[in-house]
Formats: C-alpha cells, sequence, structure tokens
C-alpha cells in the first residue's frame, strides 16, 4: 500500500508528521502554539489548568501519529484481533501514564529526584511545575471499583505487549460520583469530566443505529425460510468516540472506542418546534441521551433497572456491528470469523453481545442457526469476577420481551437446543434441567445472565484460584458436569507495574532500577527476583526505608490538606482502601480500631510509652441505596473526629476517613503504606487486586485466606504476611451454627459494642443495626467469630514494626516476589489459553 504512494508525497508526510520533542523549545513552541490559539488564552490569564491543556494537547499531538500508524498496521496484516468488552474502564489520568509510557518522562526525575526533561524543563521556562500541572486532570473514572481498573491494566498490558486488542465501552457522561463527607454522611455529588477532555477523538462518522422495543413478525420469504422480522419500535444512534492508548516502550497505541447515545433523528423534531411545543421537542432527543448519561453506581450489586439493560443491549449492540463490519472488509467466508476475532465478556454485563452475534448471523446474514452457533462459541470468552449472589445478574422475562422481543425469541431458542443436549447426557436427571435451564421459574420468570455467558463462550474463567475452585464447586458445579472441567480455567488477577509502581512510587522504581541495571523489570516483573540479593544491605535497605518515609510524608501532607488532622508520619500507617461493603468487612476494621482506642484508654502512662502510634487510614465509596454501608462509613467518621481529639491519646491513634477515594488518590496511598488490609469474610472476594499494589510498593498486608491473597502468600512466603481468620471451607457450618446453635458474641467485640451503645460516638440509634446485624441477625460476614484472631493479629503487627529492620527485610523481600502479578502475566494467559491471538511486533 505505501509503495502505491508518491515517493514526493510520502517524502512530505514524512518531514511534516509531528514527531517526539527533542528539545524543550520544540515543547515550549507546541505548548504556546496550543494555549494561544486552540485554548484562546495569553501569559496573562495561563493558569495552571490551562497549561495542563496545553500540555495535554502539545503532547496527545505526538500519540496520535503512532495510534494511527498502529492501527494501519493492525488493519493491514489482518491478524487475529482482541476485542475486549467491559461496561466499565477506571482509567484514571492520563498524561503521565501516556508521557511514561511512551518515554517522554523517563528522565524527568532522576534519582535525587532532580527533574530534567524537555517537558518539564519547557513548563519551568513558562512558570509552572510538572507536578502541579499533571495534577490537574480530571479522573477518567468510568468504573466502580476493581472490576474496572482491572480492564484498564488490561488495556496498558496489551498495547504493551503489541496485542492487537480494543477496548469497547460506553461513554458515560458521568462517572461514578464524587462522594463527600458532611456531617459523617456520604453525598454524593455527580462527576461530570467531559469538559475539555483532550484525550477522547469524537467519530461523528462512525455511528450505528441501535433498536429497542417493537415486534417480530414471522414469515417465509419466496424461497419458504421462515425470516424473523424486527419491526418497529425506537432508534437510538451510537457514536463512537476513541480514547488512543499508549503501550509502555512501544510504539504500539491501541484503540479505546466508548459509545455515546444520540437521538437518530438528528437534533429534534421540528415539526413539533415550529408547532411551539418545545419541551416535547427535545424530549426524544434527551431520552435517546440518557442512556450514555451515566454510570450505574452499584459495585457487585445488581438492580434489575431497565435502562441498565438498555445501557448494556446499547453498547454491545454497537460494538458487535463495528467488530462485523470490519470483518466483512476482509471478503472471509464467516467460518474465518473465530479465527479472526477474539471477544471478552468482562463479567455478564455483555451477556447481550452473544445474543446479538447470533441474531446478526442468522437473521441479517442469512446463515443456519448450528453454524451461526458454532461461529458464536468460538468467538466469545467470559470472566466471572464474584459468587455473591447478589451480583449475579437476571432479568425479568416481561422487560426483555418489552425491551428487547427478537433477541428473547433467540435466548429461548438457545436455551432449548441445551437443555435437550443435557437432557440427552443425563437422561434419568430431571431436577438438572430446572437447575441449569437459562429461565429461571419464578414469579416473574427471569433471565439467568451467567448460565448464557457460559453456554455461548468458550472458555470461562475465575480470577483467582480459591475464587476459580468455588465457582466449579459451587455457582458452576451442575455446567462443569455437563461441559467437563476443559471449559472451566483460572487466570490470576494482577496490575500494571507501569502504574502502580513506577508512575505512583518513580523513586522506588528508580532505586530498584539503579540496583537492577535499568528499567527492564517493567515489562519483566520477575526481574525484580534479583532484588533478593540486597535484603542485608545496609545502604539499600537506608534508601528503601527513606523512600517509604517520603511516601509517608506526602501523604501526611495531603491529609493534612484535605481533612485538616495532622498525623505523625513515624506512625504505622494502617491503610484500608476500597468499595464499602459488608462482605470487605470495613466493619470488622473499625471495631478494631474501637477496640485499639478502649485499650489506649485505659492504659497507665507507663503502659502507653510500649504503645506503637498508629494511623488508620480508611477510604471508599458506598453505593447510594447501600444503607448499611452508608452505615459503616459514618461510624468511621465518628470515631475520627472523636479520636483524633481525644488528648488522652494524642498521636498514639489517629483515624482517617479519606473521602472521594480514586485512582488518582490511589496512587499517593499505596506507596505510603505500612500495612494494608484484605480482610474480606473468606471465600467472598474475587481476587482483589489492590493487595497486589500495596505489596508492590512495599507494604505488608495484613489479610484473609481469601482471593489474591492466597497466591500472594504463595509467592512471597508466609512470614511476609499477616493472616487471619476462618477459611472458606468452614464458613457455611459456622453460619448455620449461628442460627441453629448458641451464637455467642467476641468478649471484646462486646465491648466495643457497648461503647458504640453508650454513646461514645454520638447517636446510639444510628448504629444499631450495624451491631444488630451481628448480634441478632446471623452475623453472615463472621465478624464476631474472626474478631479475636483479628485483634491478636494486629497485636503482632505491632511487635513486628518494632524491629524496623527484619520489617524492612519482609518488605524487600516482597517486593522480589511479586513477579507474578503483573497484568502482563495475566494477558500472556489469556492470550494462549483463551483467545489465541499473537502479538503484532514493530519495527522501528
Ligand atoms: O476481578 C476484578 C475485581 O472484580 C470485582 O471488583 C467485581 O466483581 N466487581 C471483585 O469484587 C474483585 O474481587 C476483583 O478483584
Amino acid at each position: 500500500v505505501e509503495a502505491s504512494i508518491p515517493e514526493p508525497l510520502r517524502e512530505a508526510w514524512r518531514k511534516h508528521s509531528a514527531s517526539e520533542f527533542t528539545t524543550k523549545d520544540e515543547f515550549e513552541k507546541e505548548l504556546v502554539r496550543h494555549i494561544e490559539t486552540t485554548l484562546a488564552r495569553s501569559l496573562y490569564n495561563c493558569d495552571e489548568h490551562a497549561a495542563y491543556s496545553g500540555t495535554a494537547l502539545a503532547f496527545r499531538d505526538r500519540l496520535i501519529i503512532e495510534w494511527n500508524r498502529t492501527q494501519q498496521r493492525q488493519t493491514l496484516t489482518d491478524q487475529k484481533r482482541v476485542y475486549y468488552l467491559s461496561l466499565e474502564f477506571l482509567m484514571g489520568r492520563a498524561l503521565d501514564n501516556a508521557m511514561l509510557n511512551v518515554g517522554q518522562k523517563e528522565s524527568a526525575r532522576d534519582i535525587n529526584g532532580v527533574v530534567t526533561n524537555c517537558l518539564t524543563e519547557g513548563l519551568k521556562d513558562l512558570g509552572f511545575r510538572i507536578e502541579d500541572v499533571i495534577s490537574q486532570e480530571h479522573d477518567a473514572a468510568l468504573g466502580n471499583g476493581g472490576l474496572g481498573r482491572l480492564a484498564a491494566c488490561f488495556l496498558d498490558s496489551m498495547a504493551t505487549l503489541n496485542y492487537p486488542a480494543w477496548g469497547y465501552g460506553l461513554r458515560y457522561r458521568y462517572g461514578i460520583f464524587k462522594q463527600e463527607i458532611i456531617d459523617g454522611y456520604q453525598v454524593e455529588i455527580p462527576d461530570y469530566w467531559l469538559d475539555n477532555n483532550p484525550w477522547e477523538f469524537p467519530r461523528h462518522e462512525i455511528t450505528v443505529d441501535i433498536q429497542f422495543y417493537g415486534t417480530v413478525r414471522k414469515y417465509q420469504d419466496e424461497s419458504g425460510k421462515l425470516v424473523h422480522s424486527w419491526e418497529d419500535g425506537e432508534i437510538v444512534q451510537a457514536v463512537a468516540y476513541d480514547v488512543p492508548i499508549p503501550g509502555y516502550g512501544t510504539k504500539t497505541t491501541n484503540n479505546l472506542r466508548l459509545w455515546s447515545s444520540k437521538a437518530s433523528s438528528g437534533e429534534f423534531d421540528f415539526q413539533k418546534f415550529n408547532a411551539g411545543d418545545y419541551e416535547s421537542a427535545v424530549a426524544d432527543q434527551q431520552r435517546a441521551e440518557t442512556i450514555s448519561a451515566v454510570l450505574y453506581p452499584n459495585d457487585n450489586l445488581e438492580r434489575g433497572k431497565e435502562l441498565r439493560l438498555k445501557q448494556q443491549y446499547f453498547w454491545c449492540a454497537a460494538s458487535l456491528h463495528d467488530i462485523v463490519r470490519r470483518f466483512k472488509k476482509s471478503k472471509r467466508a464467516w467460518s474465518e470469523f473465530p479465527d479472526q476475532v477474539a471477544i471478552q465478556l468482562n463479567d455478564t454485563h455483555p451477556t447481550m453481545a452473544i445474543v446479538e452475534l447470533q441474531r446478526i448471523l442468522i437473521d441479517i446474514e442469512g446463515l443456519e442457526w448450528d453454524e451461526a452457533w458454532n461461529i458464536v462459541t468460538k468467538t466469545f470468552g467470559y470472566t466471572n469476577h464474584t459468587v455473591l449472589p447478589e451480583a449475579l445478574e437476571k432479568w425479568s422475562v416481561p422487560l426483555f420481551q418489552n425491551l428487547l422481543p427478537r433477541h428473547l425469541q433467540i435466548i429461548y431458542d438457545i436455551n432449548l437446543y441445551f437443555l435437550q443436549s443435557v437432557e440427552k447426557k443425563f437422561p434419568n436427571d430431571r431436577e438438572i434441567l430446572s437447575r441449569v435451564s437459562i429461565i429461571e421459574e419464578s414469579h416473574p420468570k427471569m433471565v439467568r445472565m451467567a448460565y448464557l455467558a457460559i453456554i455461548g463462550s468458550h472458555k470461562v474463567n475465575g480470577v483467582a484460584e480459591l475464587h476459580s475452585d468455588l465457582l466449579k464447586s459451587t455457582l458452576f458445579k451442575d455446567f462443569v458436569d455437563i461441559y467437563g472441567p476443559d471449559r472451566f480455567m483460572n487466570v490470576t488477577n494482577g496490575v500494571t507495574p507501569r502504574r502502580w509502581l513506577h508512575q505512583a512510587n518513580p523513586e522506588l522504581s528508580a532505586l530498584i532500577a539503579k540496583k537492577l541495571g535499568g528499567h527492564e523489570f517493567l515489562t519483566d516483573l520477575t526481574l525484580l527476583d534479583k532484588l533478593e540479593a540486597f535484603v542485608d544491605d545496609k545502604e539499600f535497605r537506608a534508601e528503601w526505608s527513606n523512600i517509604k518515609t517520603q511516601n509517608k510524608l506526602r501523604l501526611a501532607k495531603f491529609i493534612q490538606e484535605t481533612t485538616g488532622f495532622k498525623v505523625n508520619p513515624t506512625s504505622l500507617f494502617d491503610v484500608q482502601v476500597k468499595r464499602i461493603h459488608e462482605y470487605k468487612r470495613q466493619q470488622l476494621n473499625i471495631f478494631g480500631v474501637i477496640h485499639r482506642y478502649l485499650t489506649i484508654k485505659a492504659m497507665s502512662a507507663e503502659e502507653k510509652k510500649k504503645v506503637v502510634p498508629r494511623v488508620s487510614i480508611i477510604g471508599g465509596k458506598a453505593a447510594p441505596g447501600y444503607w448499611m454501608a452508608k452505615t459503616i462509613i459514618h461510624l468511621i467518621n465518628k470515631v475520627s473526629s472523636v479520636v483524633n481529639n481525644d488528648s488522652d491519646v494524642g498521636d498514639l491513634l489517629k483515624v482517617i476517613f479519606i473521602q472521594d477515594y480514586n485512582v488518582s488518590k490511589a496512587e499517593i496511598i499505596c506507596p505510603a503504606s505500612d500495612i494494608s488490609e484484605h480482610i474480606s469474610t473468606a471465600g467472598t472476594e474475587g481476587s482483589g487486586t489492590s493487595n497486589m499494589k500495596f505489596v508492590m510498593n512495599g507494604g505488608l498486608i495484613i489479610g484473609t485466606c481469601d482471593g489474591a491473597n492466597i497466591e500472594i502468600t504463595r509467592e512471597i512466603g508466609e512470614s511476609n504476611i499477616f493472616l487471619f481468620g476462618n477459611l472458606a471451607e468452614d464458613v457455611e457450618e459456622l453460619r448455620h451454627g449461628h442460627f441453629y446453635g448458641k451464637f455467642e458474641l467476641d468478649p471484646h467485640l462486646q465491648k466495643v459494642f457497648e461503647a458504640i451503645k453508650s454513646g461514645t460516638f454520638g447517636d446510639a440509634n444510628e448504629f444499631q443495626a450495624l451491631i444488630s446485624s451481628i448480634e441478632e441477625h446471623g452475623d453472615y460476614y463472621l465478624v464476631s467469630d474472626d474478631f479475636n484472631s483479628y485483634i491478636t493479629t494486629h497485636e503482632m503487627v505491632d511487635e513486628a514494626f518494632k524491629q524496623q529492620d527484619e520489617w524492612l527485610a519482609k518488605s524487600i523481600t516482597s517486593v522480589a516476589r511479586m513477579g507474578f502479578f503483573s497484568t502482563d502475566r495475566v494477558i500472556n494467559e489469556y492470550a494462549d489459553s483463551i483467545w489465541n491471538v499473537e502479538p503484532l511486533v514493530v519495527k522501528d
């Protein structure tokens, strides 16, 4: 193709094509140009935010070139591509990450923290500090928590490893709400994040019409073939917005395509407008735009709302249309579709894509059912992230019938053929049919999306060993019997070391690079194991310890600025940051804090001298309708104001609630923890990924035998982690005992409850439901059962922290053994065992 373009033309393009900045002058020129022309600002009114926008625009001009080239390369080679369908991409900030990934920030900070780089220097010449400029960026928060952040880490690794891969998601106008704490209560503020977003490219020419409602007309065509025609209803338009995803240390820049909804009939109804009916003239437009307006703020909790199903179908149908269009350009036979296309379903949210592909193949492309279904099942893979029953998606059949009538028919057919095959395999087992049916025979009937996802995929994976084992032995047991064990597998999660080590903790990354002779560990994390040779090196330990102190100082400063509380950075920083959920047990944490507070209050002055000062830091959002989670936040904030103002306690204990925890705050928090808490009831957490981020940054962890804590323990060694609590295999028995045996509250917890009930932390009625869920209603999350082991393990943490030398050895050893937890390893596993896709290596 290149050869078909005359050389002078190519030469002219090459000459003027944007390339990396090599001098600060080049960058300054572009920065000033963007500030003065694109942003219409000047020397006199260029604030930090304008400097950020100018930098982002100047930098993104460079990014686009590689992005275009990557797309051309992928089209030309026509290799198999991966499409990652996720309703959530929790990206965080883009500028810092993009600069690091394309190497324009590499020399930004040397080991002593001295900054030498053309972007940094250029900004300085114009009166700005790069750190301040970077921190102007609004987080792209199109996700709730672990699931969305995992998708973002996957995009980074797929690009870094040169896989031809696209992400597909929704372009929400409002991301996850902003959390404010007012009088100790969570208040939700809308997160409108799209003003001046330099990272997205509207593709107004790429639109897809998406149909809803209507009816299905059945008739025979001239050849006698039965035709299903989906007619009438409502059409909404999907418009593509593209976001470049640069890989680290490679020219590959992949694409994330987000769909936005718009009325298909143009701006608004002119007939109504001319008749003076202004309100209803815009009503259709507004209704259409509502589809992509807001991210549902529930994590591990499904509510069965029609708008959510609309979002899911809208996004799946637009993405499938795009994928099929791209495939059809290659003029290959349909049977080759699975050789060219792998689609990964991030949870059951995109399960409608299975049904949509079957519909396209049989209703539009005219394939026979079996041929089409064979293509579908070879194309899809499904990742399950949780065993929690409240998170499993089910849609009511009447709602489905109304919104997507043709799809419901197809689901019924899929189910029929599936149940016929089950009946053949287990002719004497009638019960299994109702257990595995996609349709639950309840009132109303429900469509079980996880079952549809399993039946329509060739591989189903869990996200950590215990989680995958539990799926096979409980939730999906029947399906293992039906399909055999090969369809089910485990791929333990990871995180990208680029953002979570190099970007979040540049000093530690630089120190590691100094020891290992370069930054290669960022693309081969197993190289970290070489650090173990330096565990006893005194100078190295001192540097390691100094970096932790600096990071703690940075967090202490942030805490003072945002909460007004002053914390002593020599204290033990104990962190739990994640979504607030009963199964994650922030209530256990705060009860433990109250126990510590009561213990200190009862101490003599002499005894107090032996106490290891502690700062308990907790952060996370509760789903707006999750009342118990909000009660936990309220209690944490009440305890914080009592403890932090108690002069008897002083610096021995401080309790901090971090408001509006998000990705950019995590980047400050993770490097600063001494110990972090991953304390879910055993068997409830899919994997957890913040556990990995903390250990990668030299923090130790206290945790239950749950999720990826188990593999972390296996990798770093039992002596480097503080495990406590009951095991998953005992949970059912214990729960049974709470109802049918004698339930005895742990005596220490009893004292904690007495303090709360006596009003030590304000109006006791506010916390009554939280207490009675444990005392009276069965303690489903085993808070009481695990309390004693939790507080005694914390005592061990205190003792261990006193031995700073040993603590440092644990910290270094743990980091050295974290090589397994890079998403690069994870993506390679998906590529080999699910997608069957090869990287597209780029030559210079
Ligand atoms: O696999 C990524 C994460 O997904 C969840 O957040 C989810 O299902 N929403 C799980 O709860 C996490 O355990 C898991 O790490």
